[in-house]
């Protein structure tokens, strides 16, 4: 068997979260990250029969029974994961009954998965239903991102396009646009249910005055959804309080979507 330490998806983890923490996105224990692995994946690395203990999951997650997830600990920091895998990462695989989590590696501490856990597997089981290759959910409170719930309405069209029209790029990296939630309290169900009701429609929800939930194929595709609107969110708190003179239009938008060919919401111009 190969060591878990040089498994693919254990350095993309470390480096993504490492990363993560960097930019400033994930203070203290901010932020959490699961990504979805096959049973060849971790056979590879670990004893898929042994389960070191059962962590029960808070809800009925039918839809994902005997699927491995790789996700982050509560309660642990971003900062940490790099230098110490094994106390804050770990994989779990989610047992018959659908409310039961096996952990087959990690939590050495008697640790267990992030508090956000329903959100992520929520919006797991609502990606995987529009897109069979989804494997990554990924929350962080990006500043600027945050900062922007703060200031500008909260509806999924009216904050879609002023992303949009800050940069060239943003429509072209997210064309179906940015589900936007009003702040709730998280670690629930209620807050799971919504976000996956918005992920049904989008890879990309924020939470205001938190953060912000991303999914995707690949840590690398996800991430740079997130800093794609982070960037867009960082130029509007730049020139929000100046004069505009100069803006993307919807006309111009339109033109660039047909020049790379891309679908779009076109109900979010005017
Ligand atoms: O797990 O980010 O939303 C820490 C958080 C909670
Ligand atoms: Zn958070």
């Amino acid at each position: 068997m190969k060591n878990i330490f040089d498994a693919p998806f254990i350095c993309e983890m470390r480096k993504t979260t490492a990363n993560m923490y960097r930019l400033g996105w994930d203070e203290r224990n901010g932020g959490n990250v699961s990504y979805l692995l096959t049973e060849e994946e971790v056979s590879e690395y670990l004893d898929t029969s042994k389960v070191i203990r059962t962590i029960p999951i808070g809800f009925k997650a039918d839809d994902l029974i005997g699927k491995y997830f790789l996700v982050t600990g509560t309660g642990k920091y971003f900062k940490n994961v790099d230098g110490d895998i094994e106390n804050n990462l770990g994989i779990i695989r989610i047992a018959p009954d659908g409310e039961t989590a096996e952990l087959i590696w990690g939590y050495k501490d008697g640790g267990r998965f992030t508090s956000e856990l329903p959100a992520h597997l929520m919006s797991h089981m609502a990606r995987l239903k529009v897109d069979p290759e989804n494997r990554i959910v990924m929350h962080t409170h990006p500043t600027n991102t945050v900062a922007m719930t703060h200031i500008h309405p909260l509806d999924d069209k009216s904050f879609t396009r002023t992303i949009w029209g800050t940069c060239t790029e943003c429509i072209v990296v997210f064309p179906e646009g940015i589900g936007v939630l009003p702040w709730m309290v998280c670690g629930n169900n209620e807050i799971g249910i919504a976000t996956a009701e918005k992920m049904s429609d989008y890879r990309l929800v924020i939470w205001s005055q938190h953060g912000i939930y991303g999914a995707g194929k690949s840590l690398d595709e996800t991430f740079g959804l997130i800093e794609t609107v982070e960037k867009g969110a960082e130029l509007y708190m730049k020139y929000a309080s100046f004069p505009i003179l100069n803006r993307i239009t919807d006309d111009d938008l339109r033109a660039l979507t047909k020049a790379f060919n891309i679908k779009f919401r076109e109900d979010f111009l005017d």
